[in-house]
């Protein structure tokens, strides 16, 4: 993996690092190449919809960086794609990606990641739960942490290194857009494809994922793109 130059800043606490990453930005200071904005405690960690992130202070890895949005909404998929790559090197679980771009091990969430925009900026905050060993009753039954896969303890400056450098590689190799050879690694590590899903209200099979990086659900009535809001695999959370 290629050994990028990061300009990490570490803080103790902080609401969101990704409202710490994007008030950097919108400050007009220039950010150094490579910013890593990560938290010991994050007080008030955002999922998608406002929705809640849980942490843990030592044992949940909180981190944002940003990278120029060249305008493909597929840069979700190549962000999973990287955190993936790294995950996968610190455990033997087969981990997959949860379109759009959770990181699951036997069906139970590792990993949230929420892109954000801002001044032309693509903020991916990165929430990993790496040496959690219980979690509040209303996530516990689809959350899960490297700790509990693999019974060892990681170091989490190490494993945001990791996974900041993997992020950082696929989206410069891959000008933030998926292209032919993401989409079919993409396709082979998605947990939603062949699988009855749910999306707003109507269920179908999740066949594909199209090159904008939308997922493709063939209902009864017709096949749709769909691009937004929440779809469930229909066993899992
Ligand atoms: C996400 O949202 O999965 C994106 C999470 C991104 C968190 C990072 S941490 C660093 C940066 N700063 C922030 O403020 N955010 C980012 P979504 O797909 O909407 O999933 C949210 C849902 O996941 C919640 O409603 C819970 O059901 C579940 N959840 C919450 N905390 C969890 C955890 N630690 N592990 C597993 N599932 C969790």
């Amino acid at each position: 993996m290629t050994q990028f130059p990061l300009n990490i800043i570490q803080l103790d606490t902080i609401d969101s690092t990704n409202n710490y990453m994007k008030a950097l930005l919108k400050s007009g200071e220039p950010l150094k190449p490579y910013t890593v904005v990560c938290a010991r405690e994050q007080t008030a960690g955002r999922g998608r919809q406002q929705r809640a992130w849980h942490t843990e202070k030592q044992n949940s890895l909180c981190m944002s960086l940003c990278v120029p949005f060249e305008g493909s909404p597929s840069i979700t998929l190549l962000c999973a794609l990287g955190v993936h790559k790294a995950l996968q090197h610190f455990c033997h679980t087969p981990l997959e990606i949860k379109w759009p771009n959770d990181i699951i091990a036997h069906n139970r969430k590792l990993c949230g990641i929420l892109t954000e925009g801002v001044n032309g900026y693509a903020v991916i905050g990165i929430g990993i739960n790496i040496n959690n060993k219980v979690f509040p009753s209303d996530i516990a039954h689809k959350a899960t942490s490297l700790h509990l896969l693999t019974g060892d303890a990681f170091s989490l400056e190490e494993t945001a290194e990791k996974v900041a450098c993997s992020v950082f590689e696929i989206l410069e190799a891959h000008h933030g857009k998926a292209d032919e050879s993401t989409l079919r690694l993409y396709r082979n590590l998605c947990a939603n494809i062949g699988r009855k899903v749910v999306w707003q209200e109507k269920s179908g099979v999740a066949t594909d994922i199209d090159p904008d990086g939308s997922l493709v659900v063939s209902f009864a009535d017709k096949e749709e793109k769909i691009s937004f809001g929440e779809v469930t695999i229909t066993d899992i959370y």
